[in-house]
C-alpha cells in the first residue's frame, strides 16, 4: 500500500479541513550558541540521561536551513505548519526581547504566510530557560507569571503573523515526566513536585491565554494536551477502577481543570503532602475559555489493579508496536475523541500530533516506510469514525515533519515523514510523506 484512502464523503476530504505537519524548537533548531541555555541542554549534558548521549546543539540545523525547510513544507502541499518558539531564543534573563531571536521567527512566519501556509505556534514545548529552573522552575509559582510576560511580549512582537497560538504543549510531560518520574528535564523525582509543577503549568496556561486573546484576538488561541487512553485488562471491577484512576491521573488531570474549572475527584485521594498549593481564584484563571483544544494521540495503555499504587500498566506482549515500543491501537483514537465529546463541552478540536516512530532505512535514496503509512491510514480512518459520531475536529497535524531529537531517546527514534541524515543534514521525503502529500492534494481536485 502506497496511498492514504478515505471515504469520499469523509470530513477529512473536505478542503477546509486543515492538514499540517508539526515540529518543536529544541527538537529541530540547533544553533544553541545563539540562545540562552535551557533545561534540556543541562539534562543532555548529564551523563546517562539521553540514550545515545546526544544533545540539541545541532539537531536538524533548522535555524540555518529554515528556508530549505519552508520549501520542503511547501512541497508537501500542507495547509499549515505547527512550530514552537524557543523561549530562551527570544528573551533575555532581564525580561527584554532578544531581537535577533525574534527576527528569526518573524522571517519564518512571514515566509510561511507568503506561501499561504497557516502558522500554528506553540509558546512552550518544554525548553524552559535554565535561569528560570535555577529559581525553582515549574515548582515556583512565579514561573507562571514569567510565562505570561513572555506570551505578552512575543505575541505583540509577532503582531498579525500567527493563525493559532497554543500556550503549552503537553503539560503532562513537563510536569509528570520532568518533575515526578524524572525521565525528562529537569529530571526531578517526587510525586509532590509533579503535582505542583502541573498546577503551575496550568496556571501559566490560563494567565497566558488571557493575554493572547487580548493581543491576538484574530488567532485561534488554545492549549495542546496529550492523551493516552487507559483500558482495563479485564472486566474485573478492580481492574476497571484501576484504569479509571490512571485515566484521572494521566489524562483528566490536565483537561478537567481547564474545561470544568476543577480537578478530578481522585485529587482527594492524594496524600496531604502531595497536594499542590492552590490559591483562591487559580481555577477560574485556568478555566479561561479556549478557542480550540489541541489533542495529541499516539497509543493507549492497559492497566490492572495494584494494591501498592492503585494501578499498574500491563505490557501487551503480543500486540503490534512501533519502534519506540508503543502499542498500535487506532480504536483508542476514536474512543478517546468520542469520550471527550461525551464528557465535556469541547471547543473545536485540532489533532496537533499523531504519528509513529519506525525503524527507517534509507536505501538507494528511498525510505519505504509502509509501516508508518499503515499507521497513518488506520489513524485517519479512526479519526473519520470519531467525526461521524459527532466530534467536531477541524484539523490534523502529522508528527513530525522530519526526524528529530526525540528527547530521552536522542536521535535513535525517527518520527518524521521526512528522513534526516544527521551527518549531511540531507532531507528525503519518505513513502509516508509522499502518500500524505498525495492525499492532501487529492482533496483539491
Ligand atoms: O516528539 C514528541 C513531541 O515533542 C511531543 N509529543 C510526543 C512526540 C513523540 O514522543
Amino acid at each position: 500500500m502506497k496511498t492514504i484512502q478515505l471515504p469520499k464523503d469523509s470530513r477529512l476530504c473536505q478542503r477546509d479541513f486543515i492538514f499540517g505537519v508539526a515540529t518543536a524548537s529544541f527538537q529541530i533548531e540547533g544553533s544553541a550558541e545563539s540562545r540562552l541555555p535551557c533545561i534540556w541542554d543541562t539534562f543532555c549534558a548529564t551523563p546517562g540521561k539521553i540514550r545515545d548521549g546526544s544533545n540539541g546543539l545541532v539537531a536538524c540545523d533548522h535555524v540555518n536551513r529554515w528556508q530549505d525547510d519552508v520549501q520542503l513544507i511547501q512541497s508537501l502541499g500542507v495547509d499549515a505548519y505547527r512550530l514552537s518558539i524557543s523561549w530562551p531564543r527570544v528573551m533575555y534573563q532581564d525580561g527584554s526581547l532578544n531581537q535577533a531571536g525574534v527576527d528569526f521567527y518573524i522571517q519564518l512566519l512571514d515566509a510561511l504566510k507568503a506561501l499561504k501556509i497557516k502558522t500554528f505556534v506553540t509558546l512552550y514545548h518544554w525548553d524552559l530557560p535554565q535561569y528560570i529552573e535555577d529559581q525553582g522552575g515549574w515548582l515556583n509559582r512565579q514561573t507562571a507569571y514569567l510565562f505570561a510576560d513572555y506570551a505578552d511580549k512575543i505575541s505583540r512582537a509577532f503582531a498579525g503573523r500567527v493563525d493559532s497560538y497554543a500556550t503549552l504543549n503537553e503539560p503532562f510531560c513537563s510536569s509528570y515526566l520532568g518533575y515526578e518520574a524524572g525521565i525528562h528535564a529537569p529530571g526531578k523525582q517526587q510525586k509532590a513536585w509533579g503535582r505542583q509543577a502541573a498546577h503551575h503549568l496550568l496556571l501559566a496556561h490560563g494567565l497566558a491565554l488571557k493575554v493572547l486573546k487580548k493581543n491576538s484576538p484574530d488567532s485561534l488561541n488554545g492549549l495542546v494536551l496529550n492523551f493516552t487512553p487507559c483500558y482495563a485488562q479485564t472486566e474485573d471491577p478492580a481492574d476497571v477502577a484501576a484504569a479509571q484512576l490512571a485515566d484521572d491521573y494521566f489524562n483528566q488531570w490536565y483537561i478537567k481543570p481547564v474545561l470544568d474549572g476543577e480537578y478530578p475527584q481522585s485529587f482527594a485521594l492524594l496524600n496531604e503532602q502531595d497536594k499542590p498549593g492552590i490559591e483562591p481564584g487559580d481555577l477560574a484563571i485556568i478555566s479561561e475559555p479556549l478557542d480550540f483544544l489541541g489533542v495529541n494521540f499516539y497509543t493507549r495503555t492497559v492497566y490492572q489493579a495494584c494494591a501498592e499504587h492503585g494501578f499498574a500498566p500491563v505490557d501487551m506482549v503480543d500486540a503490534p508496536k512501533t519502534d519506540i515500543g508503543w502499542e498500535i491501537y487506532p480504536q483508542a483514537f476514536t474512543d478517546l475523541l468520542v469520550s471527550l465529546h461525551q464528557q465535556y463541552q469541547l471547543p473545536p478540536v485540532y489533532i496537533t500530533e499523531n504519528g509513529a516512530a519506525m525503524d527507517d532505512k534509507l536505501i538507494g535514496g528511498v525510505v519505504n516506510d509502509e509501516d508508518r503509512l499503515a499507521y497513518y491510514q488506520a489513524h485517519l480512518l479512526a479519526l473519520d469514525s470519531a467525526i461521524r459520531q459527532g466530534v467536531r475536529v477541524d484539523g490534523y497535524f502529522a508528527w513530525s515533519l522530519m526526524d528529530n531529537f526525540e528527547w530521552a531517546e536522542g536521535y535513535l527514534k525517527r518520527f518524521g515523514i521526512v528522513y534526516v541524515d544527521y551527518v549531511t543534514q540531507q532531507r528525503t521525503i519518505k513513502t509516508s510523506g509522499l502518500a500524505y502529500r498525495d492525499f492532501i492534494q487529492s482533496r483539491r481536485r
